[in-house]
């Protein structure tokens, strides 16, 4: 890949209010929430605050988009394709901007930003570019006289509501599929990381998408998410966040309109190492799984689990690894690991870690905040840990990587399993036996075995269990932004 040009300094933030219809405007009640750089603990800029009144009008936009008769309903699928695609040239145009947007406003790594996530951005939306004029439906074999297939239509109005923790790559998750299939789109990022999701707004309205195609409004949960998730004009909700939130929102649709639901949730992932693993390559790996991103991912593999014949080496190496990394600023290229999005969250992990050292765990390195401005935690490994305590038990998010020893397959097989969550495992090994046992026996929406973090656009994501429901990504993605049509035809045939 060609040099990582240095992040943009001064950054100039263009897009701060909110998109209806395509036009960058106030909220109602003229309300602004402040949006802070991680690293620093500043404030970057004030941001339009929806509430009830803006997620109305945004609504209302969105149906009227989607009128039958409108530009929007009339455009060949294949157009809306072309717009994708032209969206994702707009993003690789600006990905320096972007990726530099991206670090401020959510502390991530702008090296990240640049080489991993704008392009694969790009990648999601050119798959889902591919897919609009290609997800048909069928016709059935019936008896004589009557003709019968499928449509497959779009479901109407979607609503997507999206955590901080990856936010551009959260938004092209929901706005391809929705798009292509020919819906139509409210998007609520996060109250933590709004700036990146405006600036594509922008991208949108260069691109050529109609007005109320897609429409970008930033808010708190309370008083913008609640409210859309309630909408009685909303078809369908697609969430990305916490377990507690999605659980709401199941809710929110069971109490209104019965909206449809997919929810991509929290995760407690394990990753299993057997002692016929390369072990460099397994110990850097776990490391990744644990670390990318600050831990701040949905499924990063949190509980590794490392056959006892090479336990204490793993765990040696691992502790060497997770010291080596630098923290630091999240826009310096040499930067491993920058600060956590809030102190609220700093300090949830911190928590965790306290409570963990009480129930008898053992901080093998790190195991506190980094002093300073930001939000910093060290890079922390923990053995000396039972399946019961609460820190094997509920999701971190954070840097912390935690190190259990098993003996046999159907031992870890079962630990591995015994969580509420199912969203993704892994397992290091050479031998396809021990592989494919773990592979199919293991209550995860994904598996990886001997890699990590292996996304594609065409490869579907989503949680067994409480990880959630529905699929991103993939063919799979189509079925949940598509309702099927069943046309029975009595034909009047002439005798033969
Ligand atoms: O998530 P929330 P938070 C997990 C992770 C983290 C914890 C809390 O464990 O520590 O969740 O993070 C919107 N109705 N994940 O508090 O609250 C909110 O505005 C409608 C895992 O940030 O779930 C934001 O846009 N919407 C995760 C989004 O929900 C509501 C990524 C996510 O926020 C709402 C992030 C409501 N009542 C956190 N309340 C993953 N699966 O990747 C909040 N929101």
């Amino acid at each position: 890949m060609d040099k990582i040009p240095p992040a943009v300094s001064n950054l100039e933030v263009k897009y701060t209010k909110l998109f209806i219809n395509n036009e960058f405007v106030d909220a109602k009640d003229g309300s602004t929430f402040p949006t802070e750089d991680p690293a620093t603990g500043e404030n970057i800029c004030q941001v339009s605050e929806a509430k009830a009144a803006d997620v109305d009008a945004a609504v209302a936009a969105a149906r009227k988009a989607f009128q039958p008769g409108s530009e929007w309903r009339k455009m060949a699928p294949k157009k809306r394709g072309v717009l994708l695609n032209k969206l994702a040239d707009l993003l690789l145009r600006d990905q320096h901007y972007l990726a530099s947007l991206e670090s401020l406003d959510g502390g991530r790594l702008y090296s990240a930003c640049f080489a991993v996530d704008i392009p694969s951005c790009a990648d999601v939306l050119r798959y889902f570019a591919g897919w609009a004029d290609k997800d048909h439906g069928s016709t059935m074999p019936m008896e004589d006289g009557y003709f019968a297939y499928t449509r497959h239509e779009p479901i109407g109005v979607c609503a997507g509501i999206i955590p901080w923790n990856v936010p551009l790559a959260m938004f092209c998750w929901k706005l391809g599929p929705c798009v292509s299939m020919g819906n139509v789109l409210v998007l609520k990022p996060a109250e933590l990381t709004p700036l990146t999701a405006l600036y594509m707004a922008s991208l949108i309205k260069e691109a050529g998408f109609p007005p109320g195609v897609v429409n970008v409004i930033p808010g708190f949960g309370k008083t913008a998410g609640s409210p859309l998730s309630r909408h009685m004009d909303v078809d369908k909700i697609a969430f990305t966040g916490s377990t507690l939130v999605g659980r709401q929102i199941q809710k929110d649709s069971a109490e209104t309109n019965l909206k449809r639901v997919t929810l991509e949730l929290g995760g407690k992932s394990p990753n299993i190492v057997f002692a016929d693993a390369n072990i460099d390559f397994a110990v850097e790996m776990a490391h990744v799984a644990v670390f990318f991103n600050n831990g701040q991912i949905c499924c990063a593999g949190t509980r590794t689990y490392v056959h006892e014949d090479i336990y204490d080496e793993f765990v040696k190496r691992s502790v060497v690894r997770a010291k080596k990394g630098i923290v630091g600023s999240p826009t310096s290229l040499t930067t491993e690991h920058g600060p956590q999005i809030n102190k609220l969250q700093k300090d949830k992990i911190l928590k965790y870690l306290e409570g963990g050292v009480k129930q008898g765990c053992k901080i093998e390195c790190g195991g506190g905040e980094i002093k300073g401005k930001g939000h910093f935690v060290q890079p922390t490994v923990l053995t000396n840990l039972t399946d019961d305590m609460t820190v094997s038990k509920e999701e971190i998010f954070g840097p912390v990587q935690q190190i259990y020893k098993f003996k046999d397959v159907s031992e870890v097989l079962k630990r591995a399993n015994n969580t509420k969550y199912g969203l993704a495992a892994a397992v290091f090994t050479n031998d396809i036996n021990k592989a494919m046992a773990i592979s199919n026996g293991i209550e995860a929406g994904t598996v990886w075995v001997n890699c990590y973090y292996k996304f594609d656009p065409c490869l579907p994501f989503g949680g067994y269990k409480q990880s959630g429901t529905g699929r991103e990504l993939g063919q799979y993605a189509l079925h949940e932004y598509t309702q099927v049509k069943t046309v029975a035809i009595k034909l009047n045939a002439p005798a033969l």
